[in-house]
């Protein structure tokens, strides 16, 4: 019901509503209306109620309540259930836990603030309250495990595509899980499966966009590598609205990989990369060693050619590969 006036609210882009428009469209009495208007009023919505004019939403806090993203989703099956928290330790360890439960795939965790948010090989994500988009997807692929790495790829292109659609920015995708503005950090995804025997049991998509993160929040070695969309607009974004376009965009996406294969994601992301073309320290366990990132492989693997000409694949997961200038 909360989802459905939401609805009606944004569809009248600020004209006012009369109560009994409201009860036909909601298919409940004018006193039910009023009463949905006044929880949302507790909630910390601005409404004005004009005699013989209706109801206007002036304005809505800004939270991500899965009923403010139902009413902007256009996706079938992600985001269609979600679970929200105002405060998490991290949203990919609850959307783990709810991995190796019943829980539907296309389900989300999302959370105002993390206190424990985590980045890829135990290094953490700064998540500070109600500045930035922290969500996990959960994700049931019939795909092997060693195919998941080319849902990273996936995720990078949807949420390059979300931030485009909303705020007309062009990110560039920093191989293989950061988006970047300027060369500067906006958005990191870290993908995490569960596995039973040698089959993939879920996987989860966690995404961190810094929406309208301040950069005072960040440590000063981490400030000069990261942006936000507030930094590069000078004025906040409707954090709802990215996440309800990252949905749509990633299940397209996925969907699409998962019918026809991942050249279409793997295609963009090779366009879109601010990796490939760039000379490029590779860190792994055997140690490192330097080459020129010259393209990305259909296993979603980053191509590095070494300076003897030799060129080897550089799987995610094992690897940090920095951009030398
Ligand atoms: C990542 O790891 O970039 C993956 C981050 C994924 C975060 C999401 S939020 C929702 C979900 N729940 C979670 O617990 N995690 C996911 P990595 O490539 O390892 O980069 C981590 C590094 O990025 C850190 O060591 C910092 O240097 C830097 N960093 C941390 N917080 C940042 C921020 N808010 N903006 C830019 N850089 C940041």
């Amino acid at each position: 019901m909360r989802q459905a006036l939401i609805r009606a609210f944004l569809t009248a882009q600020g004209r006012h509503l009369s109560g009994g428009e409201l009860a036909d469209r909601l298919g409940v009495s004018r006193t039910a209306v009023w009463k949905h208007v006044e929880a949302l009023r507790e909630l910390g919505y601005l409404i004005e109620a004009v005699p013989r004019l209706g109801y206007r939403l002036v304005e809505a806090p800004d939270r991500l309540h899965p009923w403010e993203l139902e009413a902007r989703l256009e996706t079938r099956r992600f985001g269609r259930v979600v679970e929200y928290h105002e405060r998490i330790g991290s949203t990919n360890q609850r959307a783990k836990a709810l991995g190796m439960t019943d829980a539907p795939e296309g389900m989300v965790v999302v959370a105002e603030e993390q206190t424990a948010g985590r980045g890829r090989l135990g290094r953490s994500w700064v998540s500070p309250f109600a500045q930035g988009v922290f969500a996990s997807v959960l994700l049931r692929p019939p795909l092997r495990p060693v195919e998941a790495p080319k849902l990273t790829l996936v995720s990078a292109v949807a949420v390059h595509r979300a931030i485009a659609e909303v705020t007309g920015v062009e990110s560039r995708i920093k191989w293989p899980n950061d988006l970047e503005i300027d060369g500067k950090k906006v958005c990191g995804i870290l993908v995490e499966l569960g596995m039973e025997m040698d089959a993939i049991n879920y996987v989860v998509v966690g995404i961190g966009i810094n929406a309208n993160l301040r950069s005072e929040e960040l440590p000063g070695d981490m400030a000069a590598r990261a942006t936000s969309l507030l930094q590069v607009l000078g004025r906040p974004v409707n954090r709802v609205e990215l996440l309800a376009s990252v949905l749509k965009y990633l299940e397209w996406l996925y969907d699409q990989a998962l019918q026809q294969g991942f050249q279409t994601a793997i295609e963009l992301s090779r366009r879109l990369s601010a990796t490939v073309g760039r000379r490029v320290r590779v860190l792994s366990m055997k140690g490192e060693w330097e080459g020129e990132a010259v393209d990305i492989d259909e296993n979603g693997a980053l191509l590095v050619r070494c300076d003897d000409g030799s060129v080897h694949a550089v799987h995610s997961g094992e690897v940090s590969v920095r951009a030398q200038d």
